[in-house]
């Protein structure tokens, strides 16, 4: 006889895997450079500490820019995309779906300007199949182990920052051309170091944003992802005309399907 799974049986074959980066003070912050301005990282003000403020308790509250850390972009960051969503307007049926991992870790290794093209998309969709509607496309590139690092991790010479992603022609493609809820990146945003200077200027924001879909950024852990079966849950704050906002984002992993740790 058979029967219908419930979902907590399927959740017991399912493995969670933590897609955030630690939040704190040391966190890389995106560089901007003149004429812009630039958001400020995490700062934490104390307001007691089991002290004569509070005696039985600790508490501090927070100083952050909403772009900081492992963090979601909603269509009205961009101005394509200022007559869309706002972080709290962001119906969460679309904040939960498959994902699908493309790993350019060791072209990233050889070049760090590594930005991605249609045909690598369209390479990948030939082995695995197409571009889940409502899901969300994942570029490994391998610099979630530099995160720790601002330097390394936003890797800038006196000609700007170089750091992968990609081109100009993907991301036009990827907002008109699939039904991708978003893509998420390990870099500090989902636009390429050197994008200020393609056309458009960080054509991932313009055309993604745009299109009214949404930025992942700084994400740790998508070498234990398989390709494909992994399911996304993303969950930024109900911030209200928010931009942005620092996010929790976890993958559920069928068992069988998990990558190899590393
Ligand atoms: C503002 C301007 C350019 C960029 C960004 C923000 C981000 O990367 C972001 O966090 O959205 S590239
Ligand atoms: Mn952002």
């Amino acid at each position: 006889m058979t029967h219908a799974l419930s979902l907590a049986e399927l959740l017991a074959g399912v493995d969670v895997i933590d897609l955030t980066q630690p939040l704190s003070e040391e966190t890389p912050v995106l560089q901007l450079p003149e004429p812009f301005a630039n958001t400020p990282g995490l700062r934490r003000h104390e307001i007691s500490r089991y002290d004569d403020r509070g005696p039985a308790w600790a508490w501090d509250w927070l100083e952050i820019g909403e772009h900081v850390g492992t963090h979601f972009d909603a269509p009205i960051h961009w101005v394509t995309g200022r007559q869309g969503e706002d972080v709290a307007s962001v119906p969460v049926e679309r904040l939960v779906g498959p994902a699908v991992v493309i790993d350019k870790s060791a072209e990233a290794a050889e070049d760090p300007d590594y930005v991605l093209t249609v045909e690598d998309v369209r390479a990948f969709e030939a082995e695995h199949g197409a571009l889940p509607d409502g899901g969300w496309l994942l570029l490994r590139t391998g610099w979630d182990a530099r995160a720790h690092d601002q330097a390394a991790f936003l890797n800038a010479d006196d000609t700007g920052p170089h750091t992968p992603g990609f081109d100009a022609e993907c991301a036009r493609w990827l907002a008109t051309g699939t039904g991708l809820a978003g893509v998420g990146v390990e870099t500090v945003g989902t636009d390429a170091g050197a994008a200020h200077s393609f056309d458009p200027p960080f054509p991932v924001h313009h055309f993604m944003l745009g299109a009214g879909r949404y930025g992942l950024t700084q994400l740790a852990n998508l070498s234990r992802l398989p390709p494909t079966g992994a399911v996304l849950v993303v969950a930024p704050l109900k911030l209200v005309g928010g931009t942005g906002s620092p996010a929790r984002v976890l993958a559920l992993v069928p068992r069988a399907a998990a990558a190899d740790p590393g």
